[in-house]
């Protein structure tokens, strides 16, 4: 079941479209040998799911790289485990000044048009409760945002949400949620400021099952 998986053999989460979703310790036959956080693709190329190693969603951070520490491939790929897109001449930059956690924070600016963001793709549990927090630090007037998508059914868990930390300082910011049902991958939104020239930092993002 999950988080329960045999070490060594990958738990796969993956929707289906024969069954409505699999949990498996040992799918290799059917899939091919898979490492951890590889995402498998189903034949429908609308399901999906996040291969794990004995995952504890009570303990671990469901999100990787939530700290913004690790870098992606270089150029647009600014962070690892994060898909950035930019918008206008606004940017996604990895701050190593300003950071709440380790040596590094993530810095979004809108110039032009708003809409840059990174996302985090991760597997959830449907039905269970979980705890999203984030270190959020504004510029002194204007504040980011964040949106929980839900992969599988389309649709997010509610309209995009304001941190309301405009201060040029971090200040925790916490929200619950009950995943839907049918949803195994969630994705959480990262957005820079509604207004131009407006920045953000965020850091040390962390969703964790609570229920
Ligand atoms: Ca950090
Ligand atoms: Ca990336």
């Amino acid at each position: 079941m999950i988080g329960s998986s045999v070490a060594g053999y990958p738990a796969i989460i993956i929707r289906n479209t024969a069954t409505d979703y699999l949990v498996t310790d040992n799918v290799l036959g059917e899939y091919g040998a898979r490492t951890e956080n590889d995402i498998i693709y189903n034949t429908d190329v609308s399901s999906r799911g996040i291969c794990k190693d004995n995952v504890s969603f009570f303990t671990d951070n469901l999100l990787l790289n939530g700290g913004f520490e690790n870098d992606g491939a270089g150029g647009a790929d600014v962070f690892a485990n994060w898909t950035e897109t930019l918008s206008g001449t606004g940017t996604v930059t990895k701050d190593l000044v300003v950071f709440h956690g380790g040596a590094a924070s993530c810095k979004l600016l809108t110039a032009g048009a708003w809409g840059v963001n990174v996302i985090s793709s991760f597997a959830v549990e449907p039905g269970s409760r979980v705890r999203l927090t984030m270190e959020c630090r504004g510029d002194g007037t204007h504040d980011g945002l964040w949106q929980l998508y839900d992969y599988i059914n389309g649709a997010a868990l509610a309209a995009a949400e304001h941190t309301l930390i405009t201060a040029a300082a971090f200040s925790t910011v916490t929200h619950d949620y009950t995943i839907p049902a049918g949803c195994y991958t969630l994705q959480l939104y990262l957005y820079a400021p509604l207004e131009d020239n407006g920045y953000c930092y965020w850091d040390d993002v962390v969703m964790r099952k609570i229920s």
